[in-house]
């Protein structure tokens, strides 16, 4: 921690325009490891070769490291010095082998970054600066090496031993110790390094790759979580094949395995032939995981078993282009879950993913562009803009280009990049090469933050309509000034009276802040269709009227245009009763009873059409938030829904009850239509609604209906309530990620006396902020839980301020992770934002703050 100390009184900014390529390369490593959790021996030797015609001496970037010994060429070396926790070795000819000796202790890390313990297993944490913490190299992503790794152990404690690449050999040493030599010969930079040792058993199976090889796939946990591991594998198979058949890329090694631990910063690690995952993306039965739960678990295995091509045998020059790997990976993650089920429906998941996360980043203190200027701390970069915007960047030019010239485009990428890194610059150039188009323009979307806005106005005059279309990007923290961008927009007119399409859907590149479109011989009133299927990442105002949207809620032929024009519909009148106190609901009410009652809709669209837009996405509508009103009018609206409609939720929620579990698209969306209508059953106050709740809790068969039914107690005031979190308690005390989730269905609780309750939970024995999961179930829940968190008292504020200063000394890059809902203070009136500006204060100034926190919270107060 004493850098991180250093750090928060001069924060070092690092610079895209500074990048110079390495002074020396290390095409070979090998490493020996003599793991003991309290005290583990890290030798290294590295074969080093300097870059060009200079003078300077070797850096080895170093992170609470003291060497043991140094030797150049065998010999211990004399003019070593440290400078700043790095190691400088003056070297004399053109390339040296330089061996150092370390001594770290993986149980005492706290901070899950490099080499620590989680639940008795050994495992590593290298992305993106964590290779420094096990050993001196330059850990930098555009130094490639190909990794030895020898690994001694107790063969008790950790009769597994696991690294990069293929196992090469094993042995038993003296003591009840054994080894283990695994070689990756693919070269790779540090950042994807990883071991893992630990009494761990394996759900194995194995993939016939394209050429007709076979690779071993093997996913690894403790014993008692090996029944949950199936879906994992089978996921692991799908993506495979998906990879193959839709991006020609086929697998490397000839073993693929997949480690789950209970404790790790992010969702999981591409490491190369080695993943290593959160346990809560591994784990998966009917009685303990959600469906949301098992989608999430196929999307994270497809996506780092994606990253093997965008990431691995192509990484990032450096880790300003880490939307490179980031948002083409996210892209290839969300093409590959949309083929598994509905495509629909997993579009509107993925922009309400977005709406909820990077809208509001990209339009708050921490706004930055896909490829940023500048950051303190590299790891508060791993952002829905990254990841999720990033994916929209590729997805537009996916849809500028077409299909098959898109497909060309990756495969020039791949052949012309493999086994180096590369840049976002590279990858935009091979689609602008195969794919014929000039981007130029439209690289913008790298460079200017915020989110575009574009308003849409439809005029009628004399059998013509006229279409105006205007954007604008907002100002963000750095960039006053912004340049029109390229904005593909799908667009289709639909007559008013008919129903019917007026021609075809269209593809818009609106690339000047104004442009009109005309529409001839239209023989009735048009109504306008936009950005369907979300085609651009943009806000979209139209001069649409309430029987506008509700006709398109209803006729459109994109069904994602129709769940927007639903949301559209919805928001404009929950944004009137805020404004107003008005409670004019029935033209909601008349367009959710059409989709209800549609026969044609699967439930799992029906699903998210008829769930209201979420109070923070209402917040984001208004000038100044104001959460009360909000809540209020939400609430109005889903009592008055529940009430008109309540015989169609009965309907709803009597015709979607299985008799048994089981995992099928079909399956899922009863299960979704089913807890949404419960929902709004208990919302029209029913008196048979919290026994209904209770029996569902009690009857489930799965996770999905009893959380479901949880969830609804929770919110409510019956005294069944109680009852169902302590039998929930009981059940699942045993197991982290169900408690997990007992945690956060009581933090998102929508009762007046959620921030009491949450204050209490973190006095619970069974709370623990070393869980990064725990910590977030909690404390990342209830930030989110806008009403509760913005609390007029501003209890809640401090609550979270406290919690992320204790949290800061123990894992600096969770408490960082969950800092920015304090910064979004200049949305909340003077008196709430007031409180938020003291506690972001109060962070900056606790002393030995960590400069992940520090550059989250200063940069909040700007
Ligand atoms: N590259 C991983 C996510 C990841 C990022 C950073 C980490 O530590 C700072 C850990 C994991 C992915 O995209 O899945
Ligand atoms: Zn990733």
């Amino acid at each position: 921690m004493a850098d991180a100390q250093i750090a928060t009184q001069v924060p070092h900014v690092i610079r895209r325009e500074d990048y110079r390529a390495p002074d020396w390369w290390v095409p070979e490593i090998a490493l020996d490891f003599d793991l003991d959790p309290a005290a583990t021996r890290v030798r290294a030797a590295l074969s080093v070769t300097r870059n060009g015609d200079h003078a300077r001496p070797l850096v080895l970037d170093g992170d609470g490291l003291t060497p043991l010994s140094v030797k150049v060429d065998g010999v211990e070396a004399q003019g070593w010095s440290l400078n700043g926790g790095n190691l400088v070795v003056p070297l004399g000819g053109g390339a040296h082998v330089v061996e150092t000796e370390v001594e770290i202790a993986p149980e005492r890390n706290t901070q899950l970054e490099g080499l620590y313990a989680s639940g008795g297993i050994l495992c590593t944490q290298c992305e993106a600066e964590g290779f420094r913490r096990i050993t001196f190299f330059p850990d930098r992503p555009d130094v490639l090496s190909r990794y030895k790794v020898r690994m001694t152990a107790d063969k008790a404690r950790f009769p597994v031993l696991l690294a990069n690449g293929d196992p090469i050999a094993q042995g038993e040493g003296e003591g009840g110790r054994h080894w283990a030599e695994w070689h990756d010969p693919f070269p790779k930079p540090c950042y994807l390094f990883a071991l893992v040792a630990g009494d761990l058993v394996a759900n194995t199976g194995s993939f016939r790759t394209m050429s007709g090889r076979d690779v071993q796939l093997g996913i690894w946990v403790r014993q008692p979580d090996l029944a949950k591991t199936d879906h994992a594998l089978a996921a692991l198979k799908l993506s495979m094949a998906w990879d193959e058949k839709v991006y020609g890329r086929e697998y490397d090694l000839d073993v693929f395995n997949i480690v789950a631990v209970d404790d790790f910063n992010f969702g999981a690690m591409e490491n190369k032939g080695l993943n290593v995952f959160n346990s809560r993306y591994i784990l998966a039965d009917p009685d303990t995981a959600t469906d949301y739960d098992y989608d999430a678990i196929a999307t994270v295995v497809a996506h780092e078993y994606f990253h093997n091509w965008s990431g691995n045998r192509i990484t990032c020059r450096d880790w300003f282009q880490l939307s490179l790997k980031e948002g083409f990976t996210v892209f290839r993650d969300q093409s590959f879950s949309a083929d598994q089920g509905s495509a629909a429906v997993k579009r509107i998941e993925d922009v309400r993913g977005l709406r909820a996360s990077q809208f509001p980043e990209d339009a708050g203190p921490l706004a930055h562009p896909v490829r940023p200027d500048e950051y303190i701390e590299i790891s508060n970069f791993y952002t829905a803009t990254i990841y999720n915007k990033g994916a929209e960047v590729i997805r537009m030019m996916h849809t500028i280009l077409g299909p098959t010239k898109f497909r060309e485009a990756t495969d020039l990428y791949f052949e012309r990049f493999d086994g180096t890194a590369a840049t976002c610059e590279d990858f935009v150039a091979c689609m602008e090469e195969a794919g014929g188009v000039d981007l130029e323009q439209f690289r913008r979307w790298y460079t200017q933050a915020g989110t575009p806005r574009v308003s849409a106005d439809l005029a009628m005059d004399n059998g013509k309509a006229r279409l105006t279309l205007r954007q604008s990007v907002p100002a963000t923290p750095g960039q006053s000034v912004k340049e029109p961008m390229v904005l593909p927009l799908k667009l289709k007119l639909f007559g008013a009276e008919t129903g019917r399409a007026m021609g075809d859907e269209q593809l818009v590149l609106l690339k000047e802040d104004t442009s009109e479109l005309v529409f001839e011989n239209l023989t009735e009133q048009p109504v306008l269709s936009i950005n369907r299927g979300f085609s651009a990442p943009v806000v979209v105002e139209t001069n649409r009227t309430a029987a506008d949207l509700a006709f398109l809620s209803a006729h459109d032929d994109d069904p994602f245009a129709r769940y927007e024009a639903m949301q559209q519909l919805m928001l404009d009148t929950l944004v009137a009763s805020v404004a107003s106190g008005g409670t004019d609901h029935g033209a909601v009410i008349e367009a959710v009873r059409n989709t209800l009652t549609d026969p044609a809709l699967d439930r799992a669209f029906i699903a998210e059409a008829v769930v209201l837009p979420s109070d923070s996405f209402i917040g984001d509508q208004m000038a100044v938030v104001d959460p009360d009103a909000i809540f209020r009018a939400r609430e109005a609206l889903r009592r008055d829904l529940g009430t008109a409609l309540g015989d169609q939720w009965r309907a709803a929620y009597e015709g979607s009850i299985a008799n048994r579990f089981e995992y099928s698209p079909a399956a899922k969306g009863a299960r979704r239509i089913r807890s949404v209508a419960l929902g709004y059953i208990a919302a029209s106050g029913a008196q048979d609604a919290p026994q209904l709740a209770f029996d569902q809790f009690t009857g489930a068969d799965n996770m999905t209906d009893r959380q479901g039914a949880l969830s609804t107690l929770a919110n409510g005031q019956s005294p069944l309530r109680e009852q169902a979190l302590s039998a929930f308690y009981d059940r699942y005390r045993s197991n982290g990620l169900v408690l997990d989730k007992w945690f956060q269905t009581q933090a998102l609780s929508s009762r007046d006396d959620t921030g009491e309750v949450v204050r209490a939970l973190a006095a619970h024995p069974a709370f623990t902020l070393a869980n990064p999961n725990r910590a977030r179930s909690l404390i990342g829940a209830f930030s989110v839980n806008q009403r509760a968190f913005h609390h007029a008292s501003g209890e809640g504020y401090r609550f979270v301020a406290d919690q992320l200063i204790a949290l800061d000394k123990l894992n600096p890059q969770t408490a960082a992770k969950l800092l920015p809902p304090l910064g979004r203070w200049k949305r909340f009136d003077a008196r709430r934002g007031a409180a938020m500006r003291a506690e972001l204060e109060r962070i900056v100034a606790t002393p030995g703050l960590s400069k992940d926190s520090f550059e989250q919270a200063s940069k909040s107060l700007d």
